[in-house]
């Protein structure tokens, strides 16, 4: 047991190792987080790093991330990192210690995360006894996307959604999780504990390392829950919050341990011998540390999913048969309705069609806080490691803002194609190509300003010249089905890459 009074623990705050030297989320910012002043997620961050330290595991532990102002665990955590769509962290993380029953799995998530949306998985894989470890950041509120009420949102608590306060009858009453939890048979450790003062937030930094400890011994399935400030959505002063966490939730959401079954467990695991077979299951309770041993069924996987050549649409393989260097990183980015997503997908499904390795991967990002939404797509003909695309070689900018947030990015010799009559001086690089049309004024002249995307995916196609035309075609039919949208989309495409080849500029 650690015996930190909270004064100690608060002097121990150097920076953890678990975490990142630097992070590469903004260029500019590498020493922040992006939480507002007063947030308890980096609070609670950092005793994660801490107890991930203390307990030497750094190098075989796992983070699956959450969707909401947990998001972003993956650049701060220096461990395995998987990103989870919103509420399916329990299931990513089962997933995870079960294939790599070495590994130590921990699911972050928020109380809309957990409570609304991924209420199924959550409950399940504390039924199934999964030994993960869950931290659930409890703020009452789903905060990134600007206040919609949460089920643990408090009685008579004003919302985006509840603007009169919530009210029981309409409503329903705060979902109390720790407790409904750990009614099930199969949970080790249960836990609720809070930010609001120094003496819990002492007792949350225990409460995080006993979650990873139980993992670590085979125990099953621990979930700690806190009670954490969230001062921008609250409409609080950041020491306001804090009282308010101890003052008000904590008489709605009692603080204390729910369930523990981790004395029982470990005496069993004392009394039995090993038994290679069954260790990661915590009804058997026996502590899992074996070396790392490859899993015969994740190497078989790119064999599985591989697409042989013959398998290719007739035409397809012949046309791709002298472009055995393909290796397309292109970031798509935009304002929310301007076709980001959908010009991936289409870029994405005709690679698949053409028989090439894909990855197609959007990100929202917080639009409560930033705003442009973007996507990454992979093209090659190798394996591709990470769908993340970090330095692309085509950047796709539909408007300034992401032209500024992306430009900086592109790799030397890489494209910019930008949606704008005049391209920012300031923004001009070595090296980098650029292709600066009004592509939206161009699609208008087509009939629809809303088919600039497939204007410019035209100018793309043209440039990379990777991907037969019927590849294309057909991508563009499975994915816009309305048939006058197709035959604009057509002519779009094929303006597109009539512009580049007229107005091609070297900068
Ligand atoms: C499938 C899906 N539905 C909805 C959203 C929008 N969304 C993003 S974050 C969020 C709520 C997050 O709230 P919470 O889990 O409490 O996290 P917090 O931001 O409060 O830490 C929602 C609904 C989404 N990204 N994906
Ligand atoms: S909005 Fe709330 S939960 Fe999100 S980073 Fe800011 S304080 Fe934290
Ligand atoms: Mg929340």
């Amino acid at each position: 047991m650690p015996t930190e009074t909270a004064a100690e623990y608060v002097v121990a705050q150097a920076r953890a190792r678990s975490f990142y030297e630097r992070y590469e989320r903004k260029e500019d910012l590498q020493h922040q987080t992006h939480f507002c002043p007063g947030c308890g997620h980096g609070v609670v961050h950092k005793m994660i790093a801490k107890a991930i330290d203390d307990l030497g595991v750094q190098d075989r532990t796992i983070m699956v991330g959450p969707v909401g102002c947990g998001v972003f665990t993956y650049y701060y955590f220096d461990v395995g990192n998987v990103q989870a769509a919103h509420g399916r962290a329990p299931a990513v993380a089962t997933a995870m210690k079960r294939s790599r029953p070495e590994s130590i799995v921990i699911s972050y998530q928020g109380d809309g995360d957990l409570s609304a949306i991924g209420s199924a998985e959550i409950l399940h894989a504390a039924n199934r006894g999964e030994n993960i470890t869950v931290i659930f950041v409890n703020n009452a509120i789903y905060s990134m996307t600007g206040g919609q009420a949460a089920p643990t949102t408090l009685l008579g608590m004003k919302s985006t959604t509840t603007p009169n306060g919530r009210n029981a009858a309409t409503d329903g009453y705060p979902l109390h999780v720790s407790e409904l939890l750990s009614t099930l048979q199969a949970p080790a450790y249960i836990e609720r504990v809070g930010l609001g003062d120094n003496k819990q937030i002492a007792q949350t930094a225990r409460a995080i390392k006993r979650g990873l400890e139980n993992q670590v011994r085979g125990l099953g399935f621990s979930l700690i829950e806190v009670l954490s400030p969230c001062p921008t959505i609250w409409k609080l002063t950041p020491v306001e919050a804090q009282h308010w966490v101890r003052d008000v939730m904590e008489k709605e959401f009692r603080l204390g341990v729910f369930c523990d079954r981790t004395k029982e467990r470990t005496e069993k695991a004392d009394l039995r011998p090993a038994d290679p077979g069954s260790s990661s299951h915590p009804s058997v309770g026996t502590p899992d540390l074996r070396p790392v041993t490859p899993n015969p069924a994740l190497e078989e996987l790119p064999r599985i999913l591989g697409v042989a050549e013959e398998d290719l649409p007739e035409g397809n393989a012949a046309a791709l048969a002298d472009n055995k260097a393909i290796d397309l990183e292109v970031r798509i980015a935009g304002f929310g309705g301007q076709g980001v997503l959908l010009f991936g997908e289409v870029l994405a499904e005709a690679g698949l069609d053409a028989g090439l390795e894909v990855s197609w991967l959007p990100s929202y990002g917080p639009e409560m806080r930033s705003g442009t939404s973007n996507c990454h797509v992979r093209l090659s003909r190798q394996s591709i490691d990470s769908p993340l695309v970090t330095a692309p070689n085509v950047l796709v900018a539909m408007n300034e803002p992401s032209l500024r947030k992306f430009d900086k990015s592109v790799r030397a010799d890489g494209w910019v194609i930008y949606n704008g009559q005049e391209f920012p001086a300031d923004c001009v690089r070595d090296g980098v190509h650029v292709l600066a049309l009004p592509f939206t004024e161009l699609a208008d002249e087509l009939g629809d300003k809303r088919a600039a995307n497939m204007v410019m995916l035209g100018a793309l196609l043209e440039i990379a010249g990777a991907l037969p035309q019927a590849s294309i075609d057909d991508a563009l039919r499975r994915l816009v089905k309305n048939p006058r949208w197709v035959e604009l989309d057509e002519r779009a495409l094929a303006r597109g890459r009539e512009l580049y080849r007229e107005s091609l500029v070297e900068v």
